[in-house]
C-alpha cells in the first residue's frame, strides 16, 4: 500500500511538469529591412522585441511584429502538440490583412501547418485576432512566417502571444507503472534481505 501512494505521488508531480511547457530560446530575422524606415533592427521594449511574446491563451498587449516578409522561431520544452492559438495585435475590418504561415518541427525539419490572421479563424468564424489551428505530432518548434501585403509603414503580423498543447503522457504512464512495479519488487527484496 506505501508503495502505491509513492507511486501515485511520483504519478502526479510528473503530469504537473509535462503541462508546464516553456519557451526555451527564440530568434528572429530582426535586421531585414522590412520595417520603414528599412534596416529597423530589434530593440528592448519596443514592437520589435522578441521577449513580448509569450506561450499564452490571453496575451497582454505587447507583441512582436514580425516585418513583412520576416520570420519568429521558437524553441519549447517538453515537446508540444496541436492546438495551436495565436493572438495578433490590431486586427479587425479597418485594418490591413495581416498573415503568417505557421510551420512545426523538430531540429530544423519544418513542416506547414497553416495560416493564421489578424482576421481570426476559428472554425471559419472571426475572432478577433485570435486564430486557431489543429494539428498532431510532437514538436519542439514553431515557426511564424509573415505573408502580409506590403504596404507604407506596415510591418506585417502582430504576434502577442501563442499557446499549444502538452503532449499527453501515455507512454510516460506506462513507464511509470513498469516503475511503481519494480519499486514493489525492490521493496519485497529489501525485506527478503532484512529476515535474512
Ligand atoms: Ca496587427
Ligand atoms: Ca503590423
Ligand atoms: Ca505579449
Amino acid at each position: 500500500m506505501k508503495y502505491t501512494i509513492i507511486g501515485a505521488a511520483i504519478f502526479m508531480a510528473v503530469s504537473g511538469a509535462a503541462n508546464a511547457l516553456t519557451i526555451t530560446d527564440r530568434e528572429a530575422d530582426c535586421a531585414l529591412g522590412n520595417v520603414a524606415p528599412a534596416g529597423v533592427t530589434c530593440g528592448a521594449g519596443d514592437r520589435r522585441n522578441l521577449d513580448n511574446v509569450e506561450l499564452s491563451s490571453m496575451g497582454d498587449g505587447d507583441f512582436f511584429a514580425l516585418g513583412l516578409g520576416g520570420s519568429a522561431t521558437f524553441w519549447i520544452s517538453p515537446d508540444f502538440t496541436g492546438p495551436l492559438s495565436a493572438i495578433e495585435v490590431t486586427f479587425g475590418s479597418s485594418y490591413s490583412d495581416e498573415v503568417a504561415q505557421v510551420y512545426v518541427g523538430n531540429d530544423d525539419d519544418f513542416q506547414l501547418i497553416g495560416t493564421v490572421s489578424n482576421k481570426g479563424n476559428f472554425d471559419g468564424v472571426p475572432l478577433g485576432g485570435t486564430s486557431r489551428l489543429e494539428f498532431a505530432g510532437a514538436f519542439s518548434q514553431i515557426r511564424f512566417v509573415d505573408q502580409s501585403e506590403p504596404g507604407s509603414g506596415r510591418d506585417g503580423f502582430d504576434l502577442d502571444a501563442f499557446n499549444v498543447a502538452a503532449v499527453p503522457l501515455p507512454a510516460a504512464g506506462i513507464l511509470l507503472l513498469a516503475g511503481m512495479g519494480g519499486l514493489g519488487g525492490l521493496g519485497a527484496l529489501r525485506r527478503r534481505k532484512s529476515k535474512a
